[in-house]
């Protein structure tokens, strides 16, 4: 049994399909949990909903009228029924002030340079605060582009790196050296390989990555910590949120990712210009939603982000809209339960994510044993984008629009996908390909 795959699941549920798995003989990553299709011959015919026709049945052919009327439509949508809405702005925690907590001209060996800084909120709170981590080339004289993509237990997790902060909040118990929810030493380096932080810089690019726990603890908890707690009341209710299109974790953290991007500007060393949202499963989901809602993000990669990220709903393939609301029923919105096996009903699938990133570099990557997340529905998502690319000239169809083999990808110019032999996880295979992809597609202003 693979301790990697283990991990990905907290909840009692899960342990009962491992309890399962391991009656049956069965290897975690390839067997079909009891109450999920993995078998192609299952999947329902279903019809996606149209990206390039408005609700009221207006076809849109032009740039100009997707920018217009489609996309604030779509955008709405998914505000409306998945992700959740932002508080108005009157409401939300204002960024105080960037302070730099540590520099060093040589980190890892000499290899890099590093820096950290502190982004306060408000300045009579002590907290939330959210620490980020940059890793920066060694040579460069100008500013250079950047990739951004949160970390699940800490920065000190991407790095055995003794000068890395560890979080003083609270961090899922699930995590390496973890221990009554508090990050220790024995957790320094614990995620290093899915962070390819010398591929990184070595080829001109920044790493920005910070906890998504310091934005909002990744737990079920009535929203009463993170920024959320930094909320003036509604001026109608006086109360904290709406009901049905509350702002959840995956949207909350959208908000912050988008709030670092913007901090990025203090930082000489890097073009905040050219800033591609990263992001690994649940932290995929985020950097989809944090590019669809800001499009100062250069280009978006979505590594394994599965059900509620890239993945196709309406397949109703690994894992479905009612177990990921059951299993975190703070990650979306609470009018997303209303589909709980109800996929059809919903009046977006996810090609129409994928879209709202035109026509900026969008990669989708999966991995090909990691069903649960959909591969194949992962690249439908990104095909189903393709209309909206061509209305700015961009295609995918080098090769033709086919799903590919394990170890192969497809796309050409601003969108690319790619099917990873192996489980979920990230890995240097993944970061080879979205460096070669953000070198062609992102440039650094001059
Ligand atoms: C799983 C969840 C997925 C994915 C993953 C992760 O348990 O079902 O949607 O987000 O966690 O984030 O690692």
């Amino acid at each position: 049994m693979d301790a990697g795959e283990l991990r990905r699941n907290g909840t009692a549920r899960h342990l009962s399909w491992i309890a399962w798995g391991i009656i049956s003989g069965c290897s975690l990553s390839t067997m079909a949990k009891p109450d999920s299709n993995t078998d192609e011959s299952k999947v329902p015919s279903y019809e996606l909903p149209a990206v390039l026709e408005t609700l009221d049945g207006t076809k849109i052919d032009t740039a100009a009228d997707w920018e217009a009327i489609r996309r604030p439509e779509i955008l709405e949508l998914f505000r409306a029924n998945m992700y959740g809405r932002k508080p108005a702005e009157a409401r939300l925690p204002k960024v105080d002030r960037v302070g730099i907590l540590e520099q060093a001209t040589e980190a890892l060996g000499g290899q890099v340079r590093r820096m950290q800084f502190r982004i306060h909120f408000d300045s009579s709170a002590a907290r939330p605060y959210v620490d980020v981590l940059v890793y920066l080339p060694k040579e460069a004289q100008s500013p250079v582009p950047a990739f951004l993509g949160y970390n699940f237990h800490g920065n000190q997790t991407v790095r055995d790196d003794k000068d890395i902060l560890l979080p003083d909040t609270w961090v899922p118990s699930r995590g390496t050296g973890v221990i009554n929810n508090r990050p220790t030493d024995a957790s320094r380096g614990s995620r290093s390989s899915r962070w390819e932080v010398e591929s990184i810089c070595d080829r001109g690019f920044a790493l920005v990555t910070a906890y998504c726990g310091d934005i909002d603890p990744d737990t079920d908890d009535g929203f009463k910590n993170g920024v959320h707690a930094l909320l003036a009341p509604d001026a109608d209710t006086g109360g904290p949120e709406s009901d049905g299109d509350n702002w959840a974790s995956i949207a909350t953290w959208a908000w912050g990712l988008s709030t670092i991007r913007e901090c990025l500007a203090e930082i000489p060393e890097i073009d905040e210009t050219c800033v591609v949202a990263f992001g690994h499963s649940r932290l995929g989901k985020t950097a989809l939603w944090a590019g669809a809602i800001d499009q100062g993000f250069a280009g978006v990669i979505s590594n394994n982000s599965g059900c509620g990220g890239a993945a196709l709903s309406r397949r109703e393939f690994g894992e479905r809209v009612e177990a990921i609301n059951r299993n975190f029923p703070h990650w979306f919105c609470n009018r997303f339960k209303e589909f709980n096996g109800r996929e059809s009903e919903l009046p977006i699938d996810q090609h129409m994510l994928a879209a709202l990133i035109a026509p900026r570099p969008l990669y989708i990557a999966s991995a090909s044993e990691d069903l649960w997340a959909d591969p194949r529905g992962e690249f439908l998502s990104l095909k189903g984008a393709l209309p909206v690319y061509q209305l700015y000239d961009q295609s995918l169809t080098d090769r033709g629009l086919e799903f590919v083999e394990p170890g192969e990808s497809v796309g050409q110019g601003h969108l690319r996908y790619h099917l990873r032999p192996g489980k979920h996880d990230v890995t240097d295979f993944d970061w080879q390909r979205y460096i070669n992809f953000a070198r062609m597609n992102v440039q650094a202003k001059e």
